[in-house]
């Protein structure tokens, strides 16, 4: 069987795009590390309301403490509001939706995850600044999505 010279060399590139994409998810997976996340905390968004975290979010220090905040998005508001937490303190956030997906961006910071009903997202983040931040919804969530905003208050001393 003969094949034109053109078409050898389109099999070729297309071939080629294969293994580099392959080659791009194989580096990504193993040598950045990224990754879906290993643990993954479910939860009922029907009965938020009745749950020892999430029925009534708020700032919480642990006897370490260390910093925990629960945090319930829904149309169209973050509770609690505002939230206050020390500078210079891991605070951890721990976020979940009461309706459907919103987000949790605090703005001027690397903080951004998605509050999905279901599930509930954590990440640790270190407040060096003292002061306001907000939080913005960035995930489109309904007719009044552009005024869900809310509000960190940062207390303490500049280092
Ligand atoms: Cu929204």
């Amino acid at each position: 069987m003969s094949v034109n010279v053109y078409e050898r060399i389109w099999m070729w590139g297309a071939g080629g795009l294969i293994v580099l994409f392959l080659a791009a998810i194989g580096i990504t997976a193993v040598a950045q590390a990224v990754q879906p996340p290993s643990h993954i905390e479910t939860i009922n968004p029907a009965t938020l309301d009745e749950h020892p975290e999430f029925g009534d979010p708020q700032v919480v220090v642990a006897e370490d403490g260390r910093v925990i905040v629960s945090v319930v998005a829904e149309m169209f508001q973050f509770r609690p509001d505002p939230i206050e937490v020390p500078v210079n303190t891991p605070i951890t956030f721990r976020i979940t939706s009461a309706d459907v997906v919103h987000g949790f961006q605090i703005v001027g910071t690397n903080a951004n995850a998605m509050a999905v009903p279901g599930y509930v997202s954590q990440f640790t983040v270190t407040f060096d600044k003292a002061g306001d931040y907000d939080i913005a919804c960035n995930e489109y969530c309904g007719m009044m999505h552009h005024v869900m905003v809310g509000k960190i208050t940062v207390k303490g001393e500049r280092p």
